[in-house]
């Protein structure tokens, strides 16, 4: 496949060749990333990258857009038909800017968002005070109630919405293992007047996959997300309108030109690509065993009696607090598990007393794994190992894990439409 890079770059093809030989042998745990098809490989590596297409089809900037119309159409066609969306926008980069288009196209500076406390599973984008954002938009913040459960506190949820009046009421996540109450929000929202958004972008592949709810049968407004986590597509984002034609416009005039240049036309293939996949009955099968899989995870560390934040996993993925359960840093997990082939993130946890570069906590999951094939009976022995490992820490360990997690990946290797 890198004949041409192998030819005329050797310093990067190497390090590609690095790469793949890092995902095929190891166990990816970060619970963001996934496999992506050769199909869809093969759309972000064509021509379609060498074509600009500002606007939206057949109202472009440039000429040529024969085909980039198709394509664009197809996706938005696939994206909607997947989330019940009667309006979707396929041209965000990434996740971020996703989120940041739609926060301009709804709002004006100085207007207030509520979202999920940072080191309660929420997001940068969410309000973090190192974004630009905080600098434009005023965030407040709703917490859990109860870490060891996961409950959301409502009814502060309401109180602090009816004095602060969002103008969005954000859901979503990326470190928070449970499903939210919806209509809750969806009620305080229209309560206090505020649009109910939900980034989706960790359980986007669940939705798509009918393993958890969709947000647009409560009544969201916008669905904001990335394509290549648990959706397994491409690298890059999108937004979903359930109805509004008012706001799909003020998104898609948001996006371009508000945010962005010309749209990434060979990502937008590969997430027409990917939807495509998703809409095949065998997806189901595989968000339902990302679910499986994570909660075969969590109830080995339950078993042990570590403490998980939210009790357990409702999702694709796992928090697990290591710094009171094994007296052992994040950091320190992350780097130790690595050395055993296992990848994973340290991650805060909520209201950490650690500092984020080294928190008491770290997140895995499953949806890299169960792309290759892994059972509930392979995902507790993952699990066992990690525990052995955190443990114990000796090389002996390490090393023994080391070669039991080779042997596991040796004999789940990546399918061969996927490496
Ligand atoms: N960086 C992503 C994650 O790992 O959850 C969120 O953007």
């Amino acid at each position: 496949m890198y004949d041409y890079i192998e030819a005329q770059d050797k310093e990067v093809f190497d390090a590609i060749e690095g790469e793949e030989e890092r995902e095929r042998t190891g166990i990816e745990l970060i619970p963001s990333e996934n496999y992506v098809s050769l199909a869809v490989r093969e759309a972000l590596s064509s021509v379609l990258t060498n074509k600009y297409a500002e606007g939206y089809p057949g109202k472009r900037y440039y000429g040529g857009q024969r085909y980039t119309d198709i394509v664009e159409d197809l996706a938005r066609e696939r994206a909607k038909k997947l989330f019940g969306a009667k309006y979707a926008n396929v041209q965000p980069h990434a996740g971020a800017p996703a989120n940041v288009g739609m926060y301009f196209a709804l709002l004006e500076p100085g207007d207030t968002i509520m979202g999920m406390d940072l080191s309660h599973g929420g997001h940068l984008t969410h309000g973090h005070p190192v974004t630009y954002l905080t600098k434009i938009f005023n965030f407040i913040r709703y917490k859990m109630k109860d870490v060891d459960t996961g409950e959301i506190d409502y009814e502060e949820m309401r109180a602090v919405a009816k004095e602060h009046k969002p103008k969005i009421l954000l859901a979503g996540y990326s470190a928070y293992p449970r499903e939210l109450d919806y209509q809750k929000f969806v009620d305080i929202a229209r309560e206090v007047g505020a649009i109910p958004v939900m980034d989706v972008a960790h359980i986007a592949g669940l939705i798509a996959g009918k393993a958890v709810k969709n947000p647009f049968d409560y009544g969201f407004d916008i669905m904001t997300t990335t394509t290549h986590k648990t959706l397994r597509g491409p690298r890059g984002g999108m937004i979903l309108t359930r109805d509004s034609e008012e706001l799909a416009k003020k998104i898609d005039k948001s996006i371009f030109p508000g945010l962005q240049g010309g749209p990434l036309m060979n990502t937008i293939a590969a997430k027409a690509v990917c939807f495509k996949e998703a809409l095949d009955p065998s997806f189901e099968t595989y968000a339902k065993n990302v679910i499986t899989n994570a909660k075969a995870m969590a109830d080995v560390f339950l078993a042990d009696g570590a403490r998980l934040i939210t009790g357990g996993t409702s999702n694709h993925l796992v928090l697990a607090d290591v710094w009171t359960s094994y007296q052992i840093s994040g950091g320190d997990a992350e780097k130790l598990l690595d050395e055993a082939g296992i990848t994973l993130n340290k991650n805060s946890i909520a209201d950490d007393t650690r500092k984020p570069m080294d928190p008491s906590g770290i997140r895995f999951g499953t949806p890299a794994i169960t792309t290759r094939g892994f059972n509930e009976k392979d995902c507790t022995r993952v699990a066992e190992l990690m525990i052995e490992v955190l443990k114990k820490r000796d090389e002996v360990t390490v090393g023994k894990a080391k070669k039991e997690i080779a042997d596991l990946s040796g004999r789940h290797p990546v399918p061969e439409s996927f490496i």
